[in-house]
């Protein structure tokens, strides 16, 4: 079918695009969440976004579980604060904990039930056609990344903080969530508003240099 291309006006283009790169600067990981609500239909409208993400054969290969409920979220905090304290006591390693120190992260994650919403982002490593079949799936964590991008820009875009959460191992997620085999977490992500009087690392972003050549 034919494409529906909407571009912008030549003039509009670069302050178009620093727009967006004004807004994008402006995001922070946050580690200190407020309990004030979000809507879930927020919620809904920035997994809608990811939803549009490019994918591996178009195979869309994520599942978004997005947690409210109170007994979920306590679980999840109970689960991850277990796999940190391993992690932190010395399954990571001094090199990784050195890497992390300047963070000030340890393994207590009060946030995994303080924030309104967890969103636990699955990658399914293959999926079933209609007879139960197995179906390759390509480019699995590629798709999930890029899908996950889109969701955290959306919730941003829309007024909300987010944390990138990683707790290691992370499988179970799997049974609190109640997802298949076939899907392994990838990020759990945290998402609310920043506690009043919230700090972030003093820390920044390579400059254009640092990250881009151009031949
Ligand atoms: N998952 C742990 C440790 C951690 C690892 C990295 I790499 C970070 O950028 C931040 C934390 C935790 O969440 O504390």
């Amino acid at each position: 079918m034919p494409l529906v291309f909407e571009g912008v006006a030549e003039a509009q283009m670069q302050p178009r695009a620093e727009a967006f790169l004004a807004r994008m600067r402006k995001r922070r990981t946050v580690r200190d969440f407020s309990d004030r609500p979000v809507p879930r239909a927020l919620i809904e409208t920035a997994v809608r976004v990811a939803g549009t993400a490019p994918s591996g054969a178009n195979q869309q290969p994520w599942t978004f579980v997005c947690i409210s409920d109170p007994e979920r979220k306590k679980l999840i905090r109970a689960g991850a604060e277990e796999e940190e304290r391993a992690f932190y006591a010395g399954r990571a390693g001094e090199e990784w904990l050195g890497a992390l120190a300047h963070l000030g992260t340890d393994e207590n994650k009060p946030f995994l039930e303080t924030a309104p919403w967890l969103i636990a982002i699955f990658a399914q490593r293959w999926g079933h056609d209609a007879q139960g079949n197995k179906v390759k799936h390509y480019y699995v964590p590629e798709s999930v990344g890029i899908a996950t991008g889109f969701l955290i820009a959306a919730l941003h875009d829309a007024g909300l903080a987010t944390l990138t959460h990683t707790p290691a191992p992370m499988n179970f997620l799997n049974a609190i969530c109640g997802r298949p085999d076939n899907e392994k977490a990838l990020i759990l992500l945290v998402v609310g508003y920043p506690k009043e009087g919230c700090l972030v690392p003093a820390i920044g972003k390579k400059p254009l240099e640092e990250i881009a050549s151009f031949l």
